[in-house]
């Protein structure tokens, strides 16, 4: 699997790992980055927030002089044989600790809308064992997203974040024939689904959201505007790797697990 890893700065560091991240060494100078793998950079409009797994490892592993990339240990691996990091093999950890210390951080989301950063907050469907464990949210498109945001939003002190974090406006990005210019929450509606539990009707609504978007989506925001998706996609891939802000990155064979199987 070829996924786009996007580069999220992180502007501020949530309450929960402050103080770790100033008593640890090696950092200064680095810019932090929370790695998302994704299959649609032409989504990247739309992100709202960013989710870790609260109870899934993470460090911080650096990447240069210059760079630290924040990501699961599997991914930081993977990346270190795909000379992303300075040196070949090597993939030199500053830090780890849970998902969960992480909520509440405020990072920037390449070409989002929203400019003055989204935060982190907790998804509990994300897996260790695929992409980077970094998923960026984009609920107009994902509907995955879309019922993760709204179950956030629903139980703001369970989670223990602000609700306001998970209630970021959501815009078009996309336009359909089928589902109009918001496939997630239209898709969620349609196959009546209420949880981010919901497995199987979740992994029906990524399959049709995924060809619908992809075959028949019409680009509704950016540079591209107007675009079909199909040809858009690799030009806004471009543009970020352009702007240092994305790189391929590449799931090895045979360790693929989808949410779905
Ligand atoms: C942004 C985005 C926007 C995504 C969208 C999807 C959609 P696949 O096909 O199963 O490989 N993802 C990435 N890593 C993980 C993880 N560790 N755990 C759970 N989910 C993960 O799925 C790849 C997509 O699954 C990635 O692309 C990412 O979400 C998520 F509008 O990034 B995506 C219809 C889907 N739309």
């Amino acid at each position: 699997q070829e996924y786009t890893g996007i580069k999220l700065e992180v502007l501020e560091w949530g309450s929960d790992i402050k103080d770790v991240i100033a008593s640890t060494k090696g950092l200064e100078g680095l810019k932090i980055y929370m790695v998302a793998a994704t299959l649609r950079p032409e989504t990247m409009y739309g992100q709202t927030c960013c989710f870790v797994g609260p109870k899934i490892d993470y460090g911080i592993f650096k990447v240069n002089d210059k760079e630290a990339f924040l990501c699961t240990p599997r991914a930081a691996r993977n990346m270190a044989f795909q000379r992303i990091f300075s040196e070949d093999g090597k993939f030199p950890q500053l830090a780890s600790f849970q998902g969960s210390a992480l909520i509440g951080t405020l990072v920037n989301a390449p070409l989002s809308v929203h400019k003055d950063g989204v935060r982190i907050l907790p998804m509990e469907t994300v897996l260790a064992t695929k992409g980077t464990g970094v998923v960026t949210c984009v609920p107009s498109d994902s509907p995955d997203d879309y019922a993760t945001v709204t179950d956030l939003a629903k139980k703001p002190e369970y989670y223990k974040i602000q609700k306001e974090w998970a209630e970021l406006e959501i815009v078009p990005i996309i336009k359909t024939p089928s589902y109009g210019d918001m496939s997630a929450p239209y898709l969620i509606k349609e196959l009546k689904i209420n949880s981010p539990k919901d497995k199987d009707a979740l992994a029906k609504a990524k399959e049709l959201a995924y060809k619908e978007g992809f075959y028949q989506g019409i680009m509704l925001i950016g540079d591209y505007k107007d675009m079909e998706v199909q040809k858009a996609k690799p030009l806004v891939r471009e543009k970020l790797m352009g702007q240092g802000l994305a790189f391929v990155y590449n799931e090895p064979e045979g360790k693929v697990v989808s949410r779905s199987g």
